[in-house]
């Protein structure tokens, strides 16, 4: 960042702070005025992108459990390898585990010319997992189907696949003998010592001479789990949610983007097909490159939601797919009937409704859940333009809204494009804007929502920052992670976003996460790998915590005196907060010296403002506003700072914000703060 001209205004603004000293605020913050907030302004959105979701927040350890594959990705015996000269073979058996996974794995003693080793009677295969695995003395709990007669035990284990040292290992009875039978065998792996690091593999052994039908055994859907969240069977990593929790998030944008419109028409992201038993899930083509087990399903998205108390925010297919097609009008209402199916599966009665039942059966037990929001679609102002957009403001999304006005007519929907996407959006519905941008571009957005009218009320489902500036393109010079100056001009943006927090639904960065060793596209909130000592908080995740963790649920209209902040280079909001308390949420670009700040909030009578007290919380970063936290090695180089603040018997609280900074002043409690 060029800050040149920058020195001037800096200097014109010292004087103008150094003149207002013991005179009036430069910020007077209203008593009166202002609006109710929609108070879900942060929180999440999760699209399974450079596995940040196989192999990132869902916990299984086993990749390529299943041997799931499409047209686009056939399926293979990846990740795993043969131990002991075993023949490993993939196998499309007329007696299948079940439709929905037609493919198994076929595991014989080695073949002759093959040199076993002649110390070890066993054979077996190995899985490398995500890039490893995270071996702790902890329980993992696992299990397995095997086809085929044998007498014996199966020994699971977790071992170096570095060495081969044996970390834990747990025996697990044979089968009985059943002819083209699948049977589940069930374990929990208690390793004895924990490893030295994450390239482990999980492995499953046995002797072949126990083997009563011909020569060989079929394995299918091999899982494993290490503890999860709030102790979850087929549940997400702890550590990953543990950092999520902290950004104090209010919804969960699902499932997903691009993922759920799907590479081509007929394979978008199916919810029918990701709820019930692991086994019933075919899995689907994902469109980052990688196949998708979909053991994350919608049930699983609706658990998170629980866990973190969030607000689901559902995204139902809208009839687009990545490839541009779209569903024609005389198709339109099978979409349509399809979306409604999948929230009455969420929120139907178990009693009086066919899906509401289904949910019953499935889950063992009828709570619906509540959902208050329904977006339809993603981006459909992108992929296909112009007829696929055509399409959806010509009939798609109007029928989409027919629908649900009489069979959901409290549900909010959201349209996935936004009015500045080019789309009128038929109130009451909301639009959904995107934008990954330039620092200088989300400052200059700082004002953009002060435009919009009560009627183009707006959902934020997307953003980041993801060049420097003067940066563009996709393919060439994106940031490969967050960086200081562009986080502080995320803040800038949601700062404007909360001004106008009765307009603006929510917003979320996007993507949330990534596995460090599938870096495909840089900009993520945090960064993972197997082990949970590599999961890193990027910059902007710093700053999002620290806006999401003070919920302005109205807004406060502010004067300021000084000209100098009528734009930058200090940037605000001003609200009052869940218990009463006044906040005021600041930040500052584009200045070369600390900015003097004094802010006062008017009182409702004459009477004189008593001192009061506040907490000033600040965010600072690196010398270098491109430093980043470095991947692997989770160096931060966000500062927080808190201070106790005091005001004067004016009521004025008189601060001083640091270049690039990010700051939340909070006053005490209710009474505080001259209220
Ligand atoms: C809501 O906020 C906007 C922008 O600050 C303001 O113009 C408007 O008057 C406010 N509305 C109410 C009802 O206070
Ligand atoms: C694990 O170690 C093996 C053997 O040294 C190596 O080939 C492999 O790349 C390592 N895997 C990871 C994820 O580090
Ligand atoms: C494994 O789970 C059992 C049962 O919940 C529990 O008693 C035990 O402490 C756990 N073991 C470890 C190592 O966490
Ligand atoms: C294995 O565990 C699953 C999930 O808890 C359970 O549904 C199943 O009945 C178990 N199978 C056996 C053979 O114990
Ligand atoms: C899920 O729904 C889609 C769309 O109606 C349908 O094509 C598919 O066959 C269903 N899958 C299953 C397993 O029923
Ligand atoms: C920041 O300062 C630079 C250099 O003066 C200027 O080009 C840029 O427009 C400024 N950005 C904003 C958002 O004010
Ligand atoms: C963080 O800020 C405090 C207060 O300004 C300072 O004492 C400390 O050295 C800073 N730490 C880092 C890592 O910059
Ligand atoms: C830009 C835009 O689409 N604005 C819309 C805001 O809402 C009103 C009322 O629904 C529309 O008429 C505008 O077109
Ligand atoms: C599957 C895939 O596209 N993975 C990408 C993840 O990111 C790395 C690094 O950019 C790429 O090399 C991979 O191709
Ligand atoms: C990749 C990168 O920029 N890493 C930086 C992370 O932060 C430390 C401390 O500021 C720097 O030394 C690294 O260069």
């Amino acid at each position: 960042m060029v800050l040149t001209t920058t020195a001037v205004l800096a200097l014109v603004l010292g004087l103008a702070s150094q003149c207002l000293a013991g005179g009036p605020a430069d910020l007077l913050i209203r008593s009166s005025g202002g609006n109710v907030t929609t108070s879900i302004m942060y929180g999440l959105m999760h699209e399974d992108i450079n596995n940040s979701g196989d192999g990132g927040i869902y916990a299984e350890l086993i990749r390529n459990r299943a041997f799931q594959g499409s047209s686009k990705f056939p399926s293979s015996l990846e990740s795993w390898s043969s131990i002991n000269y075993a023949t490993l073979t993939l196998k499309k058996l007329a007696t299948p585990l079940s439709p929905a996974l037609p493919n198994s794995l076929n595991v014989a003693a080695g073949t002759a010319g093959t040199k076993p080793d002649p110390k070890k009677t066993k054979i077996g295969f190995a899985n490398t997992g995500y890039w490893g695995m995270d071996v702790k003395v902890q329980n993992y709990t696992g299990s397995f189907f095997v086809r085929g007669g044998f007498e014996g035990a199966f020994t699971a284990s977790l071992q170096s696949a570095i060495t081969g040292e044996v970390f834990g290992s747990v025996e697990v009875p044979g089968t009985q003998s059943v002819k083209d039978g699948w049977v589940q065998r069930n374990f929990t792996l208690v390793p004895a010592r924990a490893a030295p690091s994450s390239n482990n593999s999980f492995a499953v052994t046995f002797d072949p001479a126990g083997i009563r039908e011909g020569s060989s055994l079929d394995f299918n859907l091999i899982s494993m789990f290490p503890p999860t969240y709030k102790d979850r069977p087929n549940g997400m990593r702890i550590d990953i949610m543990e950092a999520l929790a902290k950004l104090n998030p209010k919804f969960l944008r699902l499932p997903g983007g691009n993922m759920l419109e799907g590479n081509t028409i007929d394979t978008y992201w199916k919810w029918n097909e990701t709820i019930g038993p692991l086994k019933n899930r075919p899995g689907m083509a994902g469109v980052w490159k990688y196949q998708l087990t979909t053991g994350m399903g919608l049930v699983e998205y609706m658990h998170w939601c629980d866990d973190l108390n969030l607000e689901p925010i559902v995204a139902v297919w809208g009839g687009l797919s990545l490839d541009g097609a779209y569903t024609p009008k005389s198709a339109i209402n099978t979409v349509v009937q399809y979306a409604l199916d999948e929230i009455e599966f969420l929120t139907g009665a178990a009693a009086t409704t066919k899906w509401g039942a289904v949910r019953a059966s499935i889950l063992g037990h009828d709570r619906p859940w509540r959902v208050k929001y329904v977006e339809i679609g993603n981006e459909d102002w992108l992929a296909g333009r112009p007829t696929a957009f055509d399409s959806y403001k010509q009939y798609r999304f109007q029928a989409f809204q027919t629908a649900f006005a009489q069979k959901y007519p409290d549900i909010q929907l959201i349209a996935s494009p936004s009015v500045f996407d080019g789309m009128t959006i038929p109130a009451p519905a909301a639009g959904d804007y995107h934008p990954y941008l330039t620092p200088d571009e989300f400052v200059a957005q700082f004002n953009k929502f002060d435009r919009l009218s009560k009627n183009n009320l707006t959902f934020i489902g997307e953003a980041a920052t993801v060049h420097a500036n003067g940066g563009k393109g996709w393919d060439g010079n994106l940031m490969p992670n967050p960086w200081w100056a562009g986080s502080v001009a995320e803040a800038i943006f949601l700062l404007g976003a909360e001004r106008n927090a009765d307009r603006i639904i929510g917003a979320t960065y996007a993507p949330g996460l990534r596995n460090l060793n599938r870096w495909q596209w840089g900009m993520t909130l945090m960064q993972h790998a197997a082990d949970p000592a590599l999961t890193t908080l990027s910059t902007s995740w710093h700053v999002w915590r620290l806006l999401g963790n003070h919920v302005i649920t109205k807004t406060s209209p502010v004067t300021h005196t000084s000209k100098a902040f009528s734009i930058g280079p200090l940037y605000y909001v001003a609200g009052t907060g869940e218990k009463g308390t006044n906040i005021v949420k600041l930040a500052v670009y584009n200045a070369t010296e600390p900015v003097q700040v004094s802010l006062q909030f008017e009182s409702k009578n004459d009477a004189k403002p008593k001192a009061a007290r506040a907490t000033l919380t600040v965010l600072t970063g690196p010398k270098d506003p491109y430093a980043v936290n470095d991947s692997f090695t989770r160096v931060n180089v966000v500062n927080e700072t808190m201070s106790a603040l005091t005001a004067d018997e004016k009521g004025l609280f008189k601060f001083s914000l640091p270049p690039l900074s990010v700051a939340v002043f909070e006053t005490g409690g209710e009474r505080e703060g001259g209220r």
